[in-house]
């Protein structure tokens, strides 16, 4: 009876969100959270695993090479909170080496239920560590982890893989500060970014040979087909990758090939297309190395070091709240 009340609140929120993203004035938009159900998450697992998206690899690459430095920078005793921990393999091996230094209590936080019960699978091995995840929005997740916090324990945030590239700058920097409130000073905050790099090197890796990430956006509308009972021809519309020079991102798109028009009873709309008419479904912000001084600046922490990888530009950064 509970899980079905909460099951209908989530399809509810889903529906009043598709409607208000397809039916605004101009642009229409989804919100790029949708984007990871279960087929979704599944896809995004095949995408790091793609030669042209070497996003994901770089960053396991440096937590792999760094973990111990990494470590040994944040104030402990700690505990650990993962926002957004996907299947947590690059994850095993910073824990690891705070296992080698302490027992260590992990909380990732997941919206997708069956990459919480991947990580809790993969990482459950490592000795001296107790796991513990939450099914929910991260900022809410965070804050039941904090409310768990031990009298002279720290905490160590993760935020990784460059999710926060999903937000634009102004947002980053909101959210950021969203966590800093929850923290003490002293406490620390792991920031995975995806640095700036070559227009054709972008393109390719938000539009690979294969369309795995064509499969991935375009799930989307079959998502809402499936939760929605929408009518999306899957085939009538295209996955675009966009580069926007000025905001410094990769834009996800899909483009209506022709005139159409789309029914969706649960969110109580019929949407009009124009031929050519996309829907933007998700911002992939990229960084500088230097900007994310200020940015941690801006939001209340301190970058106290950076790790870069050379093969794939991407940075690890450890911010510390002041
Ligand atoms: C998981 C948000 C970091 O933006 O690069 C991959 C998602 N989208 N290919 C990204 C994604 C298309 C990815 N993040």
């Amino acid at each position: 009876m509970l899980i079905h009340a909460i099951t209908a609140d989530v399809t509810y929120e889903f529906a009043s969100e598709v409607r208000a993203g397809l039916t605004r004035e101009g642009q229409k938009e989804l919100p790029s959270k949708y984007l990871y159900d279960d087929v979704g998450s599944a896809l995004f697992e095949v995408i790091s695993h793609l030669p042209e998206y070497g996003l994901t690899r770089a960053d396991a690459r440096l937590l792999r090479r760094y973990a111990d430095e990494i470590v040994d920078r944040v104030a402990g005793p700690v505990a650990v909170a993962e926002l957004g921990s996907g299947s947590g393999k690059k994850t095993r091996w910073l824990l690891q080496a705070l296992c080698r230094r302490q027992r260590t209590s992990y909380y990732p936080v997941e919206i997708s239920r069956s990459a919480l019960a991947m990580c809790e699978r993969e990482l459950r091995d490592i000795d001296a560590i107790s796991i513990l995840g939450f099914e929910r929005e991260y900022l809410d997740g965070l804050l039941e982890v904090a409310a768990r916090r031990k009298e002279g324990q720290h905490l160590f945030v993760l935020f990784l893989g460059s999710t926060i590239g999903n937000f634009d700058r102004p947002a980053g920097v909101k959210f950021l500060s969203e966590i800093r409130r929850t923290l003490e000073p002293g406490d620390s905050l792991l920031l995975g970014t995806d640095l700036l790099k070559p227009v054709e090197q972008l393109l390719r890796a938000y539009d690979d040979d294969l369309g795995v990430t064509a499969a991935f956006n375009l799930n989307l509308l079959a998502r809402i087909n499936r939760e929605l009972d929408a009518d999306f021809e899957l085939s009538e519309f295209a996955h675009q990758a966009r580069i926007n020079r000025e905001a410094r991102r990769v834009e996800m798109h899909l483009v209506s090939k022709r005139r159409q028009s789309v029914r969706v009873p649960a969110a109580n709309i019929v949407v009009e297309f124009l031929e050519g008419e996309s829907v933007w479904t998700e911002s992939s912000h990229k960084y500088t190395a230097e900007e994310i001084f200020e940015t941690a600046r801006r939001a209340g922490f301190r970058c106290q070091a950076q790790w870069i990888d050379e093969e794939w530009p991407f940075a690890e950064n450890l911010l510390v709240a002041e």
